[in-house]
């Protein structure tokens, strides 16, 4: 018998120490975001960092009432351990130190389990120029950060998958400098993810950090794309976008060139410093999985100059089909958490990205779902160049404070930061604002405002969402699900999360199911069973490698039967670390509905997608 779906319930209270130190972005417009850092000369901060453990209830960033402390080890004081007459009873110069980028979790064993305040310090040197502006980028910091800057408090930042630019110019002085951040990874009911969450929690400076200095004025973000009119073929080589520059005056020229296609125009910035465009090439190669093409986008005004790799292509949704190009596809992908496969912990690096996308090439996928925030950014560039397509979503999954607007202005902030980051990624085609949240008005009003806020903030991208339920009927006829829930409506494909044959009935109730949706694209989002790698048996036996294909070819015998399913996104491609997982020998505190384990060994299901993607035998494009 099927089951109604479940949410993962909430096993804790408020984690959070000190609700004043919450929502420090919240209602605020985004602040200096830099675009495209990656590609600029920066000094890297990356390395070893000194640290130590403010254990809960953290009163050393703390004060009693929750708020932070200015005159704390942010101060860094190096106290004369010896003679000191005040009670610094710290110092970083002599405390052990992390390599950042890197979660403390796993570099730390007395940190695996620990969620809660570290404090970083790097001494760096540093010459300031003269007309110039500095900002200290932190790649990803989880989950609240505060900043110092030679003893200077710099800025904060709530969210644990993007990026954040603090602004060091005037704190910094010619030779020796230090900055100082206390990373908060405490979970909060009110925070994005909310506590109750199936990854782990790892904390820390996961990212790369760095300092970018750019001219007085300066460009801080751009879009280049190809134009979205209102067909694909309208578009005809024409680029659009627009290209911001901070500090300039109205009328400052911008030149945007791409050398390949034959475009040197030069454009004037309007009022509000951002410089738009319409350019036509003479001819573009569109990127696509089978011609990955990305060209070198120059762009200059004044002193600054960036130079990015930039695709372009079309992705639009028509009736029930999604169109790549004007031409119909379907998504033959995976899921996969920010999870180092190998090594384990959270990944960052290139030889993680290399892995994971080694992985998707192995078993033929075009697609992945960067589950469930944002990725390191290594990750989009891997994709842009290897042809895989991306759906990039926040943390919004399941259990969301939905009634307090602070979270939503939250949402909103985070849903800017993704989008600002990676909209000049054409692996990037889908956006998503949540997964698996339960069905009533509050929440189907909170995601249909931040679905239309993703909409007005990049009308050339489809949004999507993925959803759980709805409740099964059985009938004479078989078993029916009618996708009902009313934050469809907001999307323009929907996901479909549902695990018939795992959390709900048998793996063969599959083949009687039949499902409804409104007239759009579907994603089936997630589907999938628990395995443990080298563990065999019957496919009627659960935890065995062949159970786990038996859920699978049961599943493709339902999607077959669904017209508008688009793309197959089994949960999940390897293996992850999830607090709640803790069936001894089987879990061992790892989420197992991997095809591959987390050291790399393929299960029996991946054989299976990776035939099935080869022969694409399992839906159809239109
Ligand atoms: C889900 C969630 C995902 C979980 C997965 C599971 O529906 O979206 O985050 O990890 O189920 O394994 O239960």
């Amino acid at each position: 018998m099927i089951r109604p779906s479940r949410l993962i319930p909430i096993a804790f209270a408020s984690l959070a120490f000190g609700a004043t130190a919450a929502a420090v972005n919240a209602q605020q417009p985004l602040k200096t975001l830099l675009v495209g850092v990656d590609h600029r000369t920066v000094t890297s901060l990356d390395g070893d960092w000194h640290y130590l453990v403010d254990q809960p209830p953290a009163r050393a960033l703390y004060d009693a009432h929750g708020k932070v402390r200015d005159n704390s080890y942010g101060m860094n004081t190096h106290p004369n351990i010896s003679s000191s007459p005040h009670n610094d009873e710290y110092d970083f110069a002599t405390a052990p130190t992390l390599k950042v980028p890197g979660d403390w979790n796993t570099q730390d064993p007395t940190l695996f389990r620990y969620e809660g305040v570290v404090w970083y310090q790097r001494d760096f040197d540093f010459q300031p120029r003269p007309n110039t502006h500095t900002f200290l980028h932190i790649g990803a910091a989880n989950y609240r950060s505060y900043v110092w800057v030679n003893q200077k408090r710099i800025c904060d930042h709530e969210g644990g998958f993007t990026p954040f630019d603090c602004e060091v110019t005037t704190a910094l002085k010619p030779g020796s400098n230090f900055v100082v951040i206390a990373v908060d990874s405490t979970r909060d009911v009110d925070g994005i993810p909310s506590v109750g969450i199936d990854w782990f929690n790892y904390g820390g400076l996961t990212r790369d950090v760095s300092l970018v200095t750019v001219p007085t004025t300066f460009i801080d973000d751009y879009d280049v794309h190809l134009k979205h009119g209102s067909s694909f073929s309208e578009a005809d080589g024409t680029l659009t976008g627009y290209v911001h520059v901070v500090g300039a005056s109205a009328g400052t020229p911008v030149t945007l060139r791409i050398p390949e296609a034959d475009i040197d125009t030069t454009v004037k910035t309007g009022t509000n410093g951002s410089a738009p465009f319409e350019v036509k090439s003479k001819s573009l190669t569109l990127w696509s999985p089978e011609q990955p093409k990305l060209y070198k986008v120059e762009l200059a005004s004044g002193q600054d100059r960036l130079t990015d790799d930039i695709g372009f292509r079309d992705i639009r949704v028509d009736g029930t089909r999604i169109l790549l190009n004007g031409k119909p596809i379907f998504l033959q992908g995976a899921n996969m958490h920010a999870e180092a496969p190998y090594r384990t912990g959270r990944a960052w690096s290139d030889e993680d990205a290399k892995n994971i996308f080694g992985f998707l090439k192995e078993m033929n996928a075009n697609f992945v779902r960067l589950c469930h925030y944002p990725h390191d950014e290594r990750m989009e560039r891997m994709a842009d160049r290897d042809g895989i397509m991306v759906w990039s979503e926040i943390p919004l999954w399941q259990h969301i404070s939905f009634d307090k607007p602070e979270v939503y202005a939250k949402a909103t902030y985070m849903l800017n930061e993704m989008i600002r980051r990676d909209r000049n990624k054409a692996s990037v085609i889908l956006w998503s604002v949540s997964n698996e949240t339960p069905n009533n008005p509050t929440r189907t009003k909170f995601l249909t405002d931040l679905a239309n806020e993703a909409r007005r903030l990049d009308p050339t991208r489809p949004i999507t969402s993925a959803i759980i339920g709805p409740h099964p009927k059985t009938t004479a006829a078989g078993i029916e699900m009618i996708n009902d829930d009313p934050f469809a409506s907001a999307l323009d494909v929907i996901g479909q999360n549902e695990y018939i044959g795992w959390y709900e009935g048998k793996p063969e109730d599959a083949d009687k199911v039949k499902w409804t949706f409104p007239d759009k694209p579907v994603l089936i989002s997630e589907f999938g069973a628990e395995a443990k790698q080298g563990v065999h048996g019957g496919p009627d036996e659960r935890w065995t490698e062949e159970q786990q294909v038996n859920v699978y070819q049961h599943q493709f015998v339902m999607i077959n039967k669904i017209p508008q399913v688009r793309g197959l996104i089994p949960w999940v491609l390897m293996d992850f670390r999830s607090p709640v997982r803790n069936i001894p020998k089987l879990q061992d505190g790892f989420n197992r509905k991997g095809l591959i384990s987390e050291d790399g060994k393929k299960k029996q299901a991946f054989d299976l997608f990776q035939k099935t993607y080869k022969d694409h035998s399992v839906g159809k494009a239109e």
